[in-house]
């Protein structure tokens, strides 16, 4: 009777145990971005970006007045950084590359030697050591150069970053398979010009995002296409961008509240997504519909939101190879009257679709004010996005947690990674969609934008007090180094010893 009970009990573990296996060819991977690492910010011929230029004009944006002239020091130790990779056994490590490092004047009349080097460097020690790089073209560090002909809000810069991704393909693409053009154009056009409080700091609520994010798509479709004509045939890579996604559930049961999340996910999700991975194209129908009727409403002539030309919808129509995607957090929408203040964060465009934007008291709050957790969210928004897109290779390039201590058993976040990391597994097992990668965010500690190095969202915690920067593994590094060597989240719980933190 016993004997049978335990062979039950065993077989029943092996299959719970198998479900949280990854399949063979997942990949596991870590990231960082130029500006939040790299300091050296005016080493040898790099120019200003438009966040050096921000914090030296406005230091207190930054939570605890701090800058990143060295943050984690990365231009001149990236040998550490691949130590890092290689302890945690990454299959990839992705970083972005820093635009004013590479062509100081923003354009290609002339490329850096010490940029060049330095990504070489870099890109060549990942390889040796088996990992292979996914690099992010912009990360927000976009060249003060550029921002002075009016960066982001200039139709040009379409044609500045084709010529920049050109640029980096042919330094680079040798080497690089993976491409990600831009880093969440959600947040940067949002906070940018909605909220105002990402450099260039250009209120502009409801018209620049816009603008934005229209120029935003023109550049990633241009990219891609250079790609595709230029390169694709030798050097047999991928494109793509990586979209932060925020997934939205109805506040309340309400016919009102149901309706207007399907409305607020095509702002928040459709806005980056429809332009690209749609069957048709351009813009969500229904947010050109709303913001053409609230510009109406307001007595303009034209609506806020800038239409695509036919032209143009077939430029950026079908632009990629992949979908990366963040994810974070989640959000609850409710119905408000029409013209009722909703409050600028979470951001987007809220004011337009007259909804607010709140949080379910079921999902923990972490140190950061702005990340709840809801996992489950996670798979949700993944089918959402196969159900309006169809089947679509998706690599997860970012996922994490942050704390506000200085804290190396860091459960909470070894808990986020695991339950997130269980979402992705049942959305490929359960639900056959083809997610082939996760990314952790972040390899270490780095300069959290606004939050300086109040928040910390790293594997690794580092020391910003020491001259040297000193880091050392924390709990979750070990976890993920246990999953990624099992490639499982089922092992033997022992905090394994690879990790020696001797970096
Ligand atoms: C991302 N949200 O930003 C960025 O890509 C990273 O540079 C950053 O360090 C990291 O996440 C942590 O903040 C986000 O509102 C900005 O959900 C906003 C959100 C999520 C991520």
């Amino acid at each position: 009777m016993w004997g049978l009970k335990a062979v039950a009990t065993s077989l029943l573990v092996c299959s719970v145990l198998g479900a949280r296996n990854f399949p063979p060819d997942f990949k596991f991977g870590s990231a960082s971005s130029a500006y939040q690492v790299e300091g050296a910010w005016n080493y040898g011929d790099k120019t200003p970006s438009i966040w050096d230029v921000f914090i030296k004009k406005y230091p207190n944006v930054i939570i605890d007045n701090s800058n990143a002239d060295i943050a984690c020091n990365s231009f001149h130790d990236w040998e550490r950084d691949v130590k890092m990779a290689r302890e945690l056994g990454l299959d990839y490590y992705r970083f972005s590359i820093s635009w004013p490092r590479i062509l100081p004047t923003g354009k290609q009349d002339r490329i850096s030697e010490y940029g060049k080097k330095y990504y070489n460097d870099l890109i060549n020690a990942l390889l040796e050591n088996g990992i292979k790089p996914v690099v992010t073209m912009y990360h927000w560090d976009l060249p003060q150069a550029l921002q002075d002909w009016g960066g982001w809000l200039n139709p040009l810069i379409t044609d500045w970053f084709e010529n920049y991704a050109r640029v980096l393909y042919s330094l680079f693409g040798d080497r690089v398979k993976t491409w990600l053009t831009l880093n969440e154009p959600l947040i940067f056009c949002e906070l940018s010009f909605n909220t105002g409080k990402h450099p260039p700091g250009l209120l502009s609520a409801g018209q620049g995002n816009y603008v934005c994010n229209k120029n935003a798509m023109l550049a990633h479709a241009k990219a891609w296409r250079v790609y595709d004509k230029e390169f694709r045939e030798k050097q047999r890579g991928k494109v793509s961008l990586a979209n932060q996604y925020i997934w939205l559930e109805p506040h309340t049961d309400s016919e009102i509240d149901v309706e207007a999340t399907k409305i607020a996910r095509q702002l928040m999700i459709g806005m980056y997504t429809h332009p690209i991975f749609s069957k048709d194209g351009g813009w969500p129908p229904v947010i050109e519909r709303i913001v053409a009727e609230k510009s109406k409403k307001e007595g303009r002539f034209l609506s806020r939101l800038p239409g695509f030309t036919q032209e143009e919808i077939e430029v950026i129509k079908g632009t990629y190879d992949f979908l990366g995607i963040n994810y974070y957090t989640a959000r609850t929408v409710n119905k408000v009257e029409d013209g009722v203040e909703v409050g600028e964060w979470p951001l987007l465009g809220s004011s337009d679709l007259d909804i607010q934007l709140t949080t379910n008291d079921k999902w923990n709050m972490t140190d950061a004010s702005w990340l709840f957790e809801h996992p489950v969210g996670f798979r949700r928004l993944l089918n959402w996005l196969k159900n309006e897109y169809g089947d679509i290779d998706i690599l997860i390039t970012e996922n994490g947690y942050a704390t506000n201590k200085t804290i190396i058993d860091d459960q909470a976040r070894v808990k986020y990674m695991e339950k997130h990391l269980e979402q992705v597994l049942l959305t490929i097992n359960e639900d056959k969609i083809k997610v082939i990668g996760y990314t952790a965010w972040s390899m270490m500690d780095n300069f959290e934008w606004c939050d300086g190095y109040s928040l910390r969202f790293g594997l690794y915690e580092v020391d910003f007090k020491d001259p040297k920067l000193k880091h050392k593994p924390r709990a979750s590094a070990h976890y993920y180094t246990n999953v990624i060597k099992h490639r499982s989240l089922d092992f033997d719980d022992k905090i394994s010893n690879i990790i020696t933190g001797e970096l």
